[in-house]
């Protein structure tokens, strides 16, 4: 009697950790479809920003199109994308507008061909790289 209590206890036990492993898988799955973002299907490029990085240190373009470029913002901070001539010049040839964490879709305006600068105005430091305009393939 009292080992039939004490094997019906343990299997109670089996059963609660056996339920616990299959809840954790399944908050594990859905925390990952959480994360991920589907950009529009207008979007010629998408770039995320998290822990104050961005996700590439180039960007391609096409000149003379416009480009519709998603941005993700991972992160709390706020960031931006920024289109500059070059490094260090205050004058943009695009300048998204500053979101905190969430997303947007800029439009950036065509472009001559040619190599510019592309950074986050707040934290340009640590967020920048270099956009890469080139001629539609013929
Ligand atoms: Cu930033």
């Amino acid at each position: 009697m009292q080992r039939r209590a004490q094997s019906a206890a343990r299997l109670a036990a089996l059963v609660v950790v056996m339920g616990i492993g299959l809840v954790a898988c399944a908050s594990a799955d859905s925390n990952g479809d959480a994360d991920a973002v589907t950009p529009p299907p207008d979007a010629d490029l998408t770039v995320t920003a998290e822990n104050i990085s961005f996700d590439t240190d180039e960007l391609r373009l096409t000149a003379g199109e416009e480009t519709v470029l998603f941005f993700v913002n991972r992160d709390g901070d706020q960031h931006n994308i920024a289109i500059y001539p070059e490094a260090g010049s205050s004058d943009p040839l695009f300048r998204g507008e500053l979101i905190g964490e969430g997303t947007i879709e800029y439009r950036v305006p065509a472009l001559e061909p040619g190599t510019y600068h592309f950074q986050c105005d707040p934290h340009a430091p640590m967020m920048n790289g270099t956009v890469v305009v080139e001629e539609a393939a013929p």
